[in-house]
C-alpha cells in the first residue's frame, strides 16, 4: 500500500501531467492560429501523450490502495512568441518535469517501495525520449535561424511535422 507522503507525490505529479497536456493543447491551438498545422498536429497529439500519462498515475494510485485527488490544473500560461520560443518552452517544461519524476524515484527508494520505483522507470525512459525529441526539434529551428528562422525553412517542419508518425 502507499505510504501517505508517496500518494501525495504521486497525486502532485498526475496534476502535472494534466498541466503539460494543457500547456500542449494550448501551444498546438497558438500554432494552428499562426496557419502551422503540422505543428499544430504534433503538439496535438503530445497534449493525448500527457493526459495518457495522467491517466497512469491515477490508474496507479488506486491499484496501489491510495486515495486520488482531482485538483484544479494551473493555467498554462502566456502564448510562445514564435516557433523558435514554442520548443523552448516545450524543451523547458519538459526538463522540469524530469526532475519532479526523479524526486519521486527518489522519495520511493528512500521508503524500499519498488513497485512504485519500478513504475516510476517507466516516466525516467519516456522523459529521456521527450527531452531528445524537444532537442532535436530546437537544432532543426536553430540550422533554420532559430528565433528568425525564415517562412520557407518553417514551412518545411510544419510539413515534416505534420507527418510525424506518434510513436510514443
Ligand atoms: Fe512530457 O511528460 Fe509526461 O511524463
Amino acid at each position: 500500500r502507499l505510504s501517505p507522503t508517496l500518494a501525495q507525490a504521486l497525486n502532485d505529479q498526475m496534476t502535472n501531467e494534466a498541466h503539460n497536456a494543457q500547456i500542449y493543447l494550448a501551444y498546438a491551438s497558438w500554432a494552428s492560429d499562426n496557419g502551422y498545422d503540422g505543428i499544430a498536429n504534433f503538439l496535438f497529439r503530445h497534449a493525448n501523450e500527457e493526459r495518457n500519462h495522467m491517466m497512469k498515475f491515477l490508474e496507479y494510485i488506486l491499484k496501489r490502495g491510495g486515495k486520488v485527488v482531482v485538483s484544479a490544473i494551473p493555467d498554462p500560461g502566456p502564448d510562445p512568441l514564435n516557433v523558435n520560443d514554442c520548443f523552448e518552452k516545450v524543451f523547458q517544461s519538459e526538463v522540469e518535469n524530469t526532475t519532479k519524476i526523479y524526486g519521486i524515484v527518489d522519495m520511493s527508494m528512500a521508503e524500499r517501495d519498488w513497485a512504485t520505483w519500478n513504475f516510476m522507470q517507466w516516466f525516467v525512459k519516456e522523459q529521456t525520449e521527450e527531452e531528445t525529441l524537444a532537442m532535436d526539434l530546437l537544432s532543426k529551428i536553430k540550422v533554420a535561424g532559430g528565433a528568425n528562422a525564415n517562412n520557407d525553412a518553417l514551412y518545411a517542419l510544419d510539413l515534416d511535422l505534420g507527418k510525424t508518425p506518434d510513436d510514443a
